[in-house]
């Protein structure tokens, strides 16, 4: 084991691991790395505080939309008993206490370098180190370069003429001040209505003079029928946690429920009503388990589409508004599928308009406002609930470069290339919690995360047991592995959702990929288990030269 020492000579101290982020992933990377493996490691974490993602979308209504008993760690039965969420799905605040809470629990903070931006991250071919730059000029160099940073972490500000013109204030809800925005007496425009539009609206209405919402994409989205948990699910959450993780690790998504086995068209049309209508009034992602079909079979899809589509020209009292809200152009749940707190009534307040971009387009943001087409309307503030440069936008701005000064953003000009989400060719030693080609983001996060940080670590104890000085994908094995996310994404009515950010669609220029694995999380923790087991083939691992 090497020390945690800095030398003077090159002032870059050295570490065992470099692990970038101090979110979920980054927390549980650093326990397993120093307190199972024994080994040094850093993590450098651009925020002042943990929570990665958490620490940054403190948006009005930010809250996770999976349930709060699943939206944990496993690792430690301890941790699972002592810890008690007070909501079915927890807010971005109660996640920073939960991950606090574990950061302290396991004495993490003292490994992690706050306030500390990678700029770079150069791996040196003749030493086999990585060396990480820092913003404010530090440098780390590391066996082990291991990225963090989670999938959704770099804001999607678009690129609309005149921004810099407008004299009011803008945020976007990935970048949300923690002192708060105060909306009170504000004309409010907010542009976006995904997972994250559909949260803010309602919270945002509630406080502003007035609210438009101008939306591109008219989106589904189910109640989340969020309430404060009873003492008796609690416990039972606590007598039962084992049961729980079983559920959890045995579905696709990584969620504590099982997808029904029946099909739309195994019930009558009354029955499937029925069906629907009982999800709904229970709320939430589960929605999406009503049928085994409702996500390979477009026919089966239409079904729950217009039952959702129908909810909406009930709940939303003006025919107009309705209308735009309605005309949703791909199938339920092809692109992330939101849940709400009263998104669709808040339609129904009198100081809350809906503008249809499709119809008429933002043609520029100007002093007083936005304008499009057919009209200028004025703000005091904008928000931008507009998403994020998915996936690979965190990586990229990390500036890693690979064997032969191999930039990883020209590796992946055509997209991302990757060995099970986990290793690229070209680029040794580095690992990807979550990277893209895994199921990240159509699980539920911990679960994904923890599945990658055993497996990395189980991979590193392999290396240092067996003498291995590094691993590096093979070429051959991470064509074959695109062409089996592909052939995953192909299966399903995802790719259907042409503009998701799934597919990288939403931002300008960047390569249309369907990006995560969508071949199901327990599958792929099965192909994953057996590639260690097998002596890691589609990897290539070299000794120490010493060794050789
Ligand atoms: P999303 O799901 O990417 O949604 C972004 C929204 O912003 C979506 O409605 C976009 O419309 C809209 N958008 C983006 N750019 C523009 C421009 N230039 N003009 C108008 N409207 C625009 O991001 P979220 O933050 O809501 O959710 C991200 C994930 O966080 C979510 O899926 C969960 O996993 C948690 P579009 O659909 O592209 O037409």
């Amino acid at each position: 084991m090497l020390d945690a020492a800095t030398s003077s000579a090159s002032q870059s101290a050295t570490f065992d691991a470099v692990i970038v982020g101090a979110g979920f992933s980054g927390l549980y990377q650093l326990h397993c790395l120093r307190n199972r493996l024994g080994l040094s490691a850093v993590v450098l974490e651009m925020a002042d505080g943990v929570g990665g993602t958490w620490y940054w979308n403190r948006y009005p209504g930010a809250r996770c939309d999976s349930e709060s008993h699943s939206y944990c760690y496993g690792f430690s039965k301890e941790l699972l008993e002592e810890w008690e969420w007070s909501e079915r799905y927890p807010d971005h605040a109660e996640i920073r206490r939960y991950l606090n809470h574990v950061a302290d629990r396991f004495d993490l903070k003292r490994d992690i370098r706050f306030n500390t931006r990678v700029v770079s991250a150069r791996y040196d071919d003749a030493a086999n180190l990585w060396h990480v730059a820092t913003a404010s000029g530090e440098t780390f160099t590391a066996t082990y370069l291991i990225t963090a940073v989670g999938c959704l972490s770099s804001a999607n500000v678009p690129n609309i003429p005149g921004l810099a013109d407008f004299k009011g204030r803008w945020y976007h809800t990935g970048e949300w001040p923690h002192e708060g925005v105060d909306f009170t007496g504000k004309r409010v425009g907010q542009i976006g209505t995904g997972s994250t539009g559909i949260q803010a609206a309602p919270v945002i209405a509630e406080q502003a003079a007035h609210l438009t919402v101008f939306q591109r994409t008219a989106n589904y989205s189910v109640p989340a029928r969020n309430a404060p948990l009873t003492r008796e699910f609690v416990d039972y959450v606590k007598r039962n946690h084992p049961e729980i993780r079983e559920t959890m690790l045995g579905t696709p998504n990584g969620h504590p429920f099982v997808i029904e086995n029946r099909s739309v068209f195994d019930v009558s049309e009354e029955e499937r009503l029925a069906l629907y209508e009982e999800a709904w009034e229970k709320g939430g992602l589960q929605f999406r388990a009503t049928f085994r079909d409702l996500t390979t079979s477009k026919a089966a899809n239409d079904t729950a589409a217009e039952f959702l589509k129908n909810k909406i020209r009930q709940i939303v009292k003006d025919p107009a508004k309705a209308a735009i809200l309605s005309d949703i152009d791909h199938p339920y749940a092809a692109k992330r599928p939101p849940i709400d707190t009263d998104y669709f009534e808040t339609f129904n307040r009198d100081n809350v308009s809906l503008v249809d971009l499709r119809k008429t387009p933002i043609e520029r943001i100007t002093e007083r406002g936005i304008k499009t087409t057919d009209a200028e309307y004025e703000l005091d503030i904008i928000v931008f609930a507009t998403g994020f440069d998915a996936m690979t936008g965190p990586l990229f701005r990390l500036g890693i470069t690979g064997r032969d000064g191999l930039a990883l953003r020209d590796a992946w000009q055509a997209g991302p290339e990757t060995y099970l989400g986990l290793g690229v060719p070209g680029f040794p030693n580095m690992f990807t919690i979550t990277g893209p080609g895994s199921p990240s983001v159509l699980c539920n996060m911990p679960v994904a995360i923890e599945q990658h940080v055993d497996w990395i670590t189980d991979c590193i104890a392999h290396m240092r047991a067996n003498g291995i000085a590094c691993i590096e994908a093979e070429r051959p094995a991470a064509l074959q592995w695109s062409d089996e996310v592909d052939r995953a994404a192909n299966a399903t009515l995802l790719p259907l959702a042409g503009h998701s950010w799934y597919l990288g669609a939403n931002v300008p220029g960047k390569p249309r990929r369907f990006m995560p694995y969508a071949g199901g999380m327990a599958h792929y923790r099965q192909l994953c288990a057996d590639v260690a087991a097998k002596g890691y083939p589609g990897f290539v691992l070299e000794r120490a030269l010493a060794d050789a």
